[in-house]
């Protein structure tokens, strides 16, 4: 037997380098789902299933193709616990020439797989992830040097990079790099928001699911209505469904929350990207013919583009840049542990109760959901960075530690001192009646920074303001709201932090 070739339950790409590199009629793949993996962090219900059914669904693909593959199904009994378990037990019994693999996605599983030539005492052949348009190594000369990184000078080297939205003469499509600006409207409920795309369980998702609420039932969410995609040719339908039904709208309400509506018009495209089941590229392709053929506007694929090969990117070169010392950054000094209701929704606050609802269901929240509801609260307040970002980790389909921890710690938290953005994403109630109709519904009054029933975010947010003035005030984004605070009479700013402590001291029972 020559290789043996480990493939992670977030590379289950037909063009995966290691793939590449294999020969399918000596080598074999190995595909394990383990203890180890699925239990790292308290993940979803449904992110299980979805991973460990996009897993076995892939080494059948593989297995028609033409591979021998070794796969080990979940079972509580089973002795190798971890993925280096279970190749070492076929390094014994086939005695290969070496292990070969594609890095891996995040920083903790990866410095193991950097020892296991010493455990396995064969060579370890880590070859580079292609699957995405940045390599690591190029992120970090783009990086050297420069006083702030900023998202939109690299988003525009990766469209130069990739073409996408390119004229032929290397000006950006429409003359503009950014419709950012187009894309903050509040949705009233019209256009009607599409259904999402569906999938009912095959014989294979059915097992899986069964298999999660048997030996998983402790972990967050439901179950419930799975209806992700799981094979390749279904995310490629997810796609299609996306850019026939929501795409034309999805700049527009790109920012905006409904009280009604999980989904609105996002495209739920993250959980195939991140296990690769879609391609960034090709799927950017797909969503700018959309544009070309007139099917939709600019500033919906100009956005969509951007998320991808803009942010998505992004987060990644700095995961790898500044791993692994990043994740424990916590420059505002929060210590604060992460409420309970963060796992039961049971709060009168209503956008943080619909939020985590969503949550629990589904698996998902859209981004701003994520970013100026849980994610604000949890900056307004002061939650140790640690234990929200478990508690992303944990709930999302699409959560990989690559991606989910500049977003958290970086984007919401600001707790890497701002390298994601240049201020944080401190918002009032103001905010979320803005972009929302969810104060209508809610216990608290969004018009009140005082008394009993005041929204909570609003004295929070004052509260945040005022504890972190050495922090802010010199910011030129923030100038501002320090204007606009000092010039509350003394008494107002007095009561506004009275309010603030009463919220943080009783924060369990908001
Ligand atoms: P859409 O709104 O339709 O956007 C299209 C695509 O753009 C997404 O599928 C995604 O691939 C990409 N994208 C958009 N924003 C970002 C971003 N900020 N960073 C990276 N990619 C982006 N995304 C993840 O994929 N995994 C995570 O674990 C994750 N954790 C997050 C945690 C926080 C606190 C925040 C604020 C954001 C997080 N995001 C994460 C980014 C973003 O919220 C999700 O990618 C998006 O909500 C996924 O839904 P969608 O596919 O419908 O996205
Ligand atoms: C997330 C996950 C889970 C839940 N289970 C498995 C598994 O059983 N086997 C596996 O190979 N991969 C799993 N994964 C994905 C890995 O944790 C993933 O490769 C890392 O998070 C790196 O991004």
């Amino acid at each position: 037997m020559a290789n043996l070739i480990l493939i992670l339950g977030d590379q289950l790409s037909p063009q995966l380098s290691a793939l590449a590199k294999a020969d399918k009629h000596q080598d074999q793949v190995v595909m394990a789902e383990v203890y180890d993996e699925a239990s790292y962090t308290n993940h979803h219900k449904k992110k299980l299933a979805f991973i460990f059914s996009a897993m076995r669904h892939f080494a059948r693909e593989l297995e028609q193709d033409g591979w021998r593959v070794h796969y080990q199904t979940y079972h509580p009994d089973n002795p190798d616990k971890s993925l280096e378990a279970v190749v070492a037990r076929l390094t014994k019994e086939l005695n290969p020439d070496a292990l070969m693999t594609t890095e891996c996605g995040e920083w903790r599983l990866h410095s193991q797989i950097c020892q296991w030539h010493e455990s396995l005492g064969i060579p370890v052949v880590i070859h580079p992830d292609t699957r995405f348009v940045c390599h690591k190594e190029e992120f970090a000369k783009w990086a050297k040097g420069r006083k702030q990184l900023r998202m939109e000078f690299f988003y525009r080297e990766m469209r130069k990079k990739t073409g996408l939205l390119m004229t032929p003469d290397g000006k950006p499509e429409g003359e503009q790099w950014n419709f950012d600006a187009n894309n903050r409207k509040k949705w009233s409920g019209k256009p009607p928001a599409p259904a999402p795309f569906r999938v009912e369980p095959d014989a294979i998702t059915r097992d899986v699911l069964q298999l999660v609420n048997d030996h998983f039932a402790d972990h967050f969410g439901s179950s419930d209505d799975f209806h992700f995609a799981v094979t390749h040719e279904q995310a490629q339908q997810a796609l299609e469904h996306f850019i026939d039904f929501a795409l034309p709208c999805f700049g527009d309400y790109q920012d905006a929350m409904s009280d009604h509506e999980d989904w609105l018009f996002h495209s739920i495209l993250s959980p195939y990207l991140n296990t690769g089941l879609l391609d960034p590229v090709t799927t950017c392709e797909a969503v700018v013919q959309a544009w070309y053929s007139g099917r939709a506007p600019l500033n919906a694929v100009e956005g969509f583009v951007r998320q991808i090969i803009g942010w998505r990117e992004f987060v990644r070169g700095i995961y790898w840049l500044l791993m692994p010392g990043y994740a424990q950054e916590n420059r505002l000094g929060n210590t604060r542990a992460l409420p309970w209701f963060y796992w039961t929704g049971d709060t009168k606050m209503r956008c943080l109760h619909k939020a985590i609802d969503a949550s629990a269901r589904n698996a998902y929240a859209h981004h701003i959901q994520r970013l100026m509801v849980t994610g604000n609260f949890a900056l307004l307040t002061g939650i140790k960075p640690e234990d929200i970002c478990d508690w992303y980790l944990a709930v999302y389909i699409d959560a990989f530690d690559w991606v989910e921890l500049p977003n958290t710690l970086g984007m919401v938290m600001h707790a890497d001192g701002g390298y994601l953005g240049s201020k944080p994403y401190a918002a009032s109630g103001k905010y979320i009646q803005r972009m929302s109709d969810h104060c209508q519904n809610c216990h608290y009054r969004v018009q009140d920074a005082t008394g009993d029933r005041a929204c909570p975010f609003n004295a929070l947010y004052w509260h945040f303001i005022d504890r972190h003035r050495d922090d802010f005030a010199n910011n030129p984004r923030m100038t501002m709201m320090y204007r606009n605070w000092d010039k509350q009479p003394e008494q107002r700013r007095q009561a506004i932090i009275s309010r603030g402590e009463w919220l943080l001291e009783h924060i369990e029972e908001l």
